[in-house]
């Protein structure tokens, strides 16, 4: 799988490609698809989710397939009152902000994502060998974000003021989160999945410092509870280029990364390198809009890309797993993502 050999140090046998948020409405058969159906009632639909997760490989040739699932999934199945709205994301009915919300937070059971293992059971029969199934979920501080704010946010002032003025009810709700993740994700691997990432989408909006005190010893468990499966685990977050090395450095073995920093710069903040650290591979990062502008500035953008991932690996870097810097926007053309796979396979 040369997904896996890009995240080990091993010689991939192509260059390795996908797209966050590859399966999605920039795809007219997923359109179609979810036209009479809801996002999260198809989320819990092991045969729908094992074809919307089939459709962007099918089309682009992409090296990875990622679950179709979202992160608040764990939390709906845990039975948190939630819906993901058309055009918004995720809405939580009943905002988690006081001690009394944060203690009747459930736990997770793994049979209640049986749905999600059914489809990573579908798709091992489906998928070539030489694609990669990537698992993944939300990490705590973004899932957090969601529950705290209610929806989606521009400036996390609820989340950011639990943090800062109640730290005691901040932990033991990133404790709780945590815990779902974790068994989120374990239940994912033991169903065979064969990478994880973890999302961290909305920690860039904090600074170093913060996120150490308040975000990566969560973040550092959830990592070191999979750790023992053996498959890589990515960590990602928009924004992040401040936080690159303190999110490598709490147990990442690929380091996904923004558009707004180029991969040599970002694999010497990871550590690339630099003897005392453990090897990390990088992952990115071409900026979306950028498959919006047209054949020739596509090439022009990944060739710089795939270059400055060269010299990532050559000062240290692990490997180079090609993708966006974040997900890719519905109104992409889909013909633009297949030449892109195709132009990545061959420079
Ligand atoms: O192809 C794939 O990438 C798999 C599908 C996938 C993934 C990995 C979906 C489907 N969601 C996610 C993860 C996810 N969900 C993240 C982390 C990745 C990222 O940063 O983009 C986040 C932050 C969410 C939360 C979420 N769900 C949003 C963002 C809202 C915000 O705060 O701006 C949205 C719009 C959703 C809904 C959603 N999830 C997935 C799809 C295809 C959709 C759109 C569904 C619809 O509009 O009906």
């Amino acid at each position: 799988m040369p997904l896996v050999a890009a995240a080990t140090g091993q010689l991939p046998a192509r260059r390795p490609v996908w797209f966050m948020r590859q399966a999605g409405r920039s795809l007219p058969e997923y359109r179609e698809i979810r036209a009479s159906r809801g996002m999260l009632e198809s989320c819990f639909d092991p045969e729908l989710v094992c074809e919307i997760t089939l459709q962007p490989v099918r089309r682009h040739d992409t090296d990875a397939a990622i679950l179709f699932s979202d992160i608040v999934v764990p939390l709906r199945a845990a039975g948190i009152d939630l819906d993901i709205v058309a055009g918004t994301g995720p809405v939580i009915a009943h905002p988690v902000r006081t001690a009394s919300d944060v203690a009747a937070l459930p736990r997770l059971d793994r049979a209640e994502v049986g749905a999600v293992t059914a489809a990573i059971d579908l798709l091992l029969g489906e998928l070539p060998d030489t694609v990669a199934l990537i698992g993944f979920a939300g990490a705590p501080f973004t899932l957090a974000s969601y529950l705290i704010e209610g929806g989606p946010s521009r400036t996390y002032e609820r989340t950011k003021t639990m943090m800062r003025a109640d730290p005691q009810l901040w932990h033991q709700l990133m404790g709780a989160l945590t815990d779902i993740t974790i068994g989120f994700l374990q239940a994912q691997l033991a169903a065979g999945v064969d990478a994880v990432q973890l999302f961290d989408s909305w920690a860039g909006t904090l600074s170093e410092a913060e996120y150490l005190a308040y975000v990566a010893p969560h973040s550092a468990r959830v990592l070191a509870e999979v750790a023992d499966s053996g498959v890589p685990r990515i960590h990602f977050g928009v924004g992040t280029g401040e936080l690159l090395g303190a999110m490598t450095r709490i147990g990442a073995d690929v380091i996904g990364v923004d558009w707004r920093i180029p991969l040599d710069v970002a694999a010497q903040r990871a550590g690339c390198g630099d003897p005392a650290a453990r090897p990390v591979a990088i992952q990115g990062n071409l900026d979306p809009t950028a498959l919006m502008a047209g054949d020739e500035v596509i090439e022009r953008e990944l060739r710089r890309i795939l270059g400055e991932g060269e010299r990532a690996v050559a000062a240290g870097a692990r490997g180079h797993i090609v993708n966006l810097g974040h997900g890719v926007l519905p109104n992409t053309e889909a013909s633009a993502i297949t030449r892109a796979v195709e132009l990545i396979h061959t420079l």
